[in-house]
């Protein structure tokens, strides 16, 4: 952090002397400006988001209208010409991106746009602070959706509270990472006037799109204003209170499950409604419980999450199954077709993943995260940085009789949420890597890098020297000032421990447990395990070096007998990567092949295929029908396997995550 946003800290912070916060999250992630990336994974990703995702996102908010919106609110004539009330937060988590970005690759020419583009957002915003494109314009003639009244259809549709929200987690980020106020002063005026409406004894709301308890949380972390706290904790437990709803009706718009409304939160056990909905929702419980110490909430969160990991979730980490409201289906519904998955979902439950680490410092939570990340998340954005999905099927067949879900990338979609919440998630990717309690530093996740981390006065680096996810041969190398004590919790993940996932939803075939070799300076040691981590407790030094191996064998996964669509059918895993068979690598089908059981399946990489990719190779049936549609006939040939998330870089065809084991379990579409 600059010096002289710190200072502004103090200063913001200084008059609540004596009110001090005193409960936070126990586990402390480590900045991801303070993780430098050397890999050849991630690295790449977030420069391609730097160089063409934030500048293509950028352009798109204006060539679609969504700048001359902000325009147009300033000048109070004009018609909102987009078409969605909260394409205000396109800019918004675009410029959230392109701040974190600005922090790992200073760029004066896109800090001045992004202060240009202030200066227009700044006069769109009302005199007691109000934003919204969508009424501002033209109060007499606001958006459909959003009422006649402000905040009157808040808790329907109108969004304002959601792009209030946006507004506030990137004031938050571009303040961290220029040390300027003005897009922070615009969001706090506007938190202000939130905090003024909405309360126990004024408006009663429970937001129609959560993420301003989000963004309220920033803004208190940064002025220590306890109103921002209490509000975001209000906003929480509106929930579940409006009388309108009836609880006996299926409908999820009618029982209020679409907006997580339907119950008290404190009352909720089970993941539902829209699915980026629910992740902002437990991702802010989590903050708030974090900074109150409010055990009832993280006792509620707890067990949603068990609902997730349970019965909710797909293989390759997406959620939200559910195409007709966006949302969570019931348990074990998971079709995989019509797999609604969309990207931002992925992203908030990386959001909350990351939180429920911080609260319990347990291991499985970024086994999950770590999942999202590298399979239903990065699916989601194309190998050139500007094709995205927004839903992410898990199978997609020649005929689509099945399927309308996404079989190719768009550059932009009138509901461009997922784009540019992408441009958001990438550049903080090595945010996640590193966390500190005490004497304890945790590596969660594994990229190529270097870290600064500290440990009271003392400073030391961790470098890690390895091609995860490639190979699982890891590396980290230390280098202090002196002899510094701590536990290194290295995160044993659990799939080298035979897991598919932290539940009996998935396994894997291979049951054999081997055992995770470390060495410390070259020497063999044994080690104990506390919560999915080895625990390496000594002085460290310049030079010390720890290696961990993991076995990236390739594994066949299966899905508990509950899951009924996936009855037959194998998957395949190799380290964190789900993989998929695609056309373009399969004689140009995928929806005919059987992978038959016990089969040897062996690993490559191939450096030119899709920016380098380690695939899976073997031997497939093949089943071809008649053209009299009354004939079928089978035959062996070569099958390969790439990573899900880089499928649909070669143009449009089918794509099968799942695939039979024997023929009996194929469902064959004829061409
Ligand atoms: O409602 C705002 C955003 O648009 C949601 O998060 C997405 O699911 C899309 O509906
Ligand atoms: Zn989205």
């Amino acid at each position: 952090m600059k010096k002289n946003v710190f200072v502004f800290l103090l200063a913001l912070t200084g008059n609540l002397a004596g009110n001090t916060q005193q409960t936070d999250y126990p586990f402390t992630p480590v900045p991801f400006t303070s993780v430098k990336l050397t890999d050849q994974f991630w690295l790449p990703r977030i420069q391609i988001n730097h160089s063409v995702t934030i500048p293509a996102s950028f352009e798109r908010c204006d060539k679609t209208g969504r700048i001359k919106n902000f325009i147009m609110a300033a000048e109070k004539s004009g018609k909102f010409c987009t078409t969605y009330p909260f394409d205000d937060t396109d800019i918004y988590k675009t410029i959230e991106g392109a701040s974190f970005s600005l922090s790992l690759f200073p760029d004066k020419k896109l800090e001045g746009y992004i202060d240009s583009l202030i200066t227009i957002v700044a006069r769109a915003q009302e005199p007691d602070g109000y934003l919204y494109t969508a009424r501002t314009i033209n109060p007499a003639s606001p958006h459909g959706w959003a009422g006649p009244e402000r905040w009157v259809k808040e808790r329907e549709l109108s969004h304002e509270l959601y792009n209030s929200g946006h507004l506030y987690e990137a004031a938050a980020a571009h303040f961290q990472a220029t040390g300027k106020r003005n897009l922070l002063d615009i969001a706090l005026k506007n938190a202000d006037l939130v905090c003024s409406v909405f309360g126990p004894d004024k408006r009663h709301t429970a937001p129609g799109h959560q993420v301003v308890e989000m963004g309220l949380v920033k803004l208190y972390r940064l002025t220590g204003k306890k109103e921002y706290l209490n509000t975001a904790k209000f906003f929480i437990l509106e929930r579940g209170n409006y009388k309108g709803y009836d609880p006996k009706n299926k409908d999820p718009w009618r029982n209020g499950a679409y907006w997580q409304d339907h119950l008290p939160v404190l009352q909720q056990k089970e993941a539902v409604g829209h699915a980026v909905r629910a992740g902002y929702l437990y991702s802010a419980v989590a903050d708030v419980a974090a900074l109150t110490g409010d055990t009832a909430l993280l006792n509620a969160i707890d067990s949603i999450w068990v609902n997730l990991v349970t019965k909710k979730i797909y293989v390759q980490g997406g959620a939200g199954a559910v195409g007709a409201g966006e949302r969570y289906g019931e348990n074990y519904e998971l079709p995989n077709a019509t797999a609604y998955n969309e990207t931002c979902a992925a992203i908030s439950n990386v959001y909350w993943n990351q939180r429920m680490f911080q609260l319990h410092g347990e291991a499985k939570y970024i086994d999950l995260l770590e999942k999202i990340l590298y399979n239903g998340l990065l699916s989601g954005v194309g190998l050139d940085g500007k094709s995205f999905f927004y839903t992410n099927a898990l199978q997609i067949r020649h005929n689509f009789r099945h399927n309308d879900m996404e079989a190719e990338r768009s550059g932009w979609f009138e509901c461009s949420c997922c784009p540019t919440n992408v441009c958001r998630l990438l550049p903080s990717v090595p945010g996640y890597m590193y966390a500190i309690r005490d004497r304890d530093v945790y590596v969660n996740l594994f990229a190529a890098s270097t870290a600064s981390l500290q440990l009271g006065k003392q400073t030391f680096t961790i470098e890690q020297q390895h091609d995860y996810p490639w190979n699982g041969q890891l590396r980290f190398m230390v280098k202090t000032k002196g002899k510094i004590p701590f536990t290194l919790r290295l995160r044993i993940p659990g799939w080298a421990r035979q897991e598919a996932i932290a539940s009996d939803l998935y396994y894997f075939g291979d049951k054999k447990q081997t055992d995770i070799r470390i060495k410390v300076n070259g020497i063999p040691v044994t080690y104990q395990t506390e919560k999915g981590y080895a625990l390496l407790n000594r002085e460290w030094k310049t030079g010390d070096q720890v290696e961990m191996e993991l076995p990236m064998e390739v594994q066949r996964v299966y899905s508990n007998d509950k899951l009924k669509e996936n009855q037959g059918l194998v998957s395949l895993q190799r380290g964190p990567l789900t993989y998929c068979a695609e056309w373009a690598d399969n004689e140009g089908r995928t929806s005919n092949l059987v992978l038959p059981a016990g089969k040897r399946l062996t690993a490559e990489f191939i450096p030119s295929l899709l920016r380098g990719v380690t695939v899976i190779k073997g031997e497939a049936i093949s089943v071809q029908t008649g053209k009299d549609g009354l004939s079928v006939s089978s035959r062996q040939q070569p099958f390969t396997a790439i990573p899900y998330y880089a499928w649909a870089n070669r143009g449009k065809g089918e794509m099968s995550v799942w695939l039979p084991e024997t023929i009996k379990d194929l469902s064959i579409i004829a061409y």
